[in-house]
């Protein structure tokens, strides 16, 4: 077991927090910060802030220059070994100087894993991981879950009132939660690699479903799951270049795909149907692990969250709930078949729970996540 000191807490924390500063930009690569000390003195802090760019640990050698010469690196994620985009931190490191590297946590993308470490340690390096793995983890959700799950990190939010309804009977839903709940699904957007919702909700909604409260360096992907091929552009998704659009459907009618030619934002992915007609959950989670995208915030309405609940697919229901009251005719959040065993026990844990102007927050992860 790894003893680590007051010292090395506290600069291991300081890199969390560096890393979190790139938590709307860095997708689909990991969040990592990185901060290099001599003693008691950080010489150099960094992190990565979006893919192409440079690492963590090469913005931090860069302000620490020649005091990173006998210096300790702590760095959230294992230094990579590749070169990829950029040459590996691993490397950088070691020419720099670095006598100490601590890590929170292995690198499991397949071309790091555990090479980054040996590169170190055979360089001579004093090289000691585990600290503060399980909040070097919350930085990385999705990424995580794509490299070692084969499936993005699927965070279904959900926004009712007192008795769990999402829209009066009509379909009108804008005014349930208070503007800070709407601001802060605005964050939540930012921090997916991708945001998901169904042609039902497009169609009712006609929803732009992109980052418009403040600015950021990139728009998460818009996945829009219509297993009919129901969607036209005059949808605002298709309409509003600024943020790419996947459509997922069964159809594979070519003069169907070609109208969206004309829109380079838009891609079409075609899946087989299931028994039901129907867009296979568990397939389409390994196609989108292929187009890179690891957090996914599920935005939908009645049917499709119950799908995704039905399928152990949701790994975070993020729930905002208002002291408002709509009516039994009103939407449900989610319908699914009476469960006598959840009188027993809860497959959910609650991680989170706030107040957001006059509204609550509540955030609840599965067991298995
Ligand atoms: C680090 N420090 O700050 C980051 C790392 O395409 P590239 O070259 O940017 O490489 C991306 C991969 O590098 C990514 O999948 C992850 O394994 C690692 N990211 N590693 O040492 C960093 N962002
Ligand atoms: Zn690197």
């Amino acid at each position: 077991m790894m003893s680590f000191s007051e010292l090395d807490r506290k600069f291991m924390q300081t890199a969390l927090d560096l890393a979190w500063q790139g938590r709307f930009s860095t997708s689909p690569n990991p969040r990592v910060g990185c901060v290099i000390a001599r003693g008691e003195q950080i010489v150099g802090e960094g992190f990565h802030v979006q893919t192409g760019l440079a690492h963590a640990e090469v913005n931090a050698l860069k302000q620490a220059g020649s005091l990173a010469l006998d210096a300790t690196a702590y760095v959230t994620l294992e230094p990579c070994s590749h070169t990829g985009k950029t040459g590996p931190c691993a490397q950088a490191l070691i020419e720099a100087g670095i006598k100490r590297v601590v890590v929170a946590m292995p690198d499991p993308n397949p071309q790091v894993s555990g090479k980054g470490i040996k590169m170190l340690e055979q360089a001579g390096v004093n090289i000691e991981s585990g600290l503060f793995t399980l909040q070097a983890r919350e930085l990385n959700l999705g990424f995580l879950s794509r490299q070692e799950r084969n499936k993005p990190y699927i965070r279904l939010k959900i926004a009712a009132s007192l008795d769990s309804k999402t829209a009066l009977s009509n379909g009108q839903s804008q005014w349930i939660t208070s503007n800070a709940a709407r601001n802060d699904v605005q964050t939540l957007r930012a921090e997916s690699c991708a945001v998901l919702t169904g042609i039902n909700t497009v169609i009712a909604d006609d929803p732009l479903l992109n980052v418009r409260r403040f600015t950021t360096l990139r728009q998460p992907v818009r996945i829009i799951l219509d297993s009919q091929l129901r969607i036209t552009p005059a949808f605002h998704v298709i309409q509003d270049t600024n943020s790419p659009t996947l459509i997922v459907t069964t159809i594979r009618d070519k003069a169907k795909h070609a109208v969206f030619a004309p829109y380079p934002h838009v891609s079409v992915v075609t899946m087989p149907p299931n028994q039901h007609g129907q867009i296979e959950l568990s397939e389409l989670w390994p196609i989108l692990v292929q187009r890179n995208i690891g957090l996914i915030l599920a935005e939908t309405g009645a049917t499709l969250n119950s799908a995704l609940l039905a399928s152990q697919a949701v790994d975070e229901i993020i729930y905002y709930q208002a002291p408002k009251i709509l009516g039994s005719s009103a939407r449900n959040a989610i319908e699914l078949p009476e469960n006598q065993e959840a009188l027993n026990e809860s497959e959910w844990q609650s991680v989170d729970l706030r107040l957001l102007g006059n509204d609550c927050r509540w955030t609840i992860r599965h067991e298995q996540s």
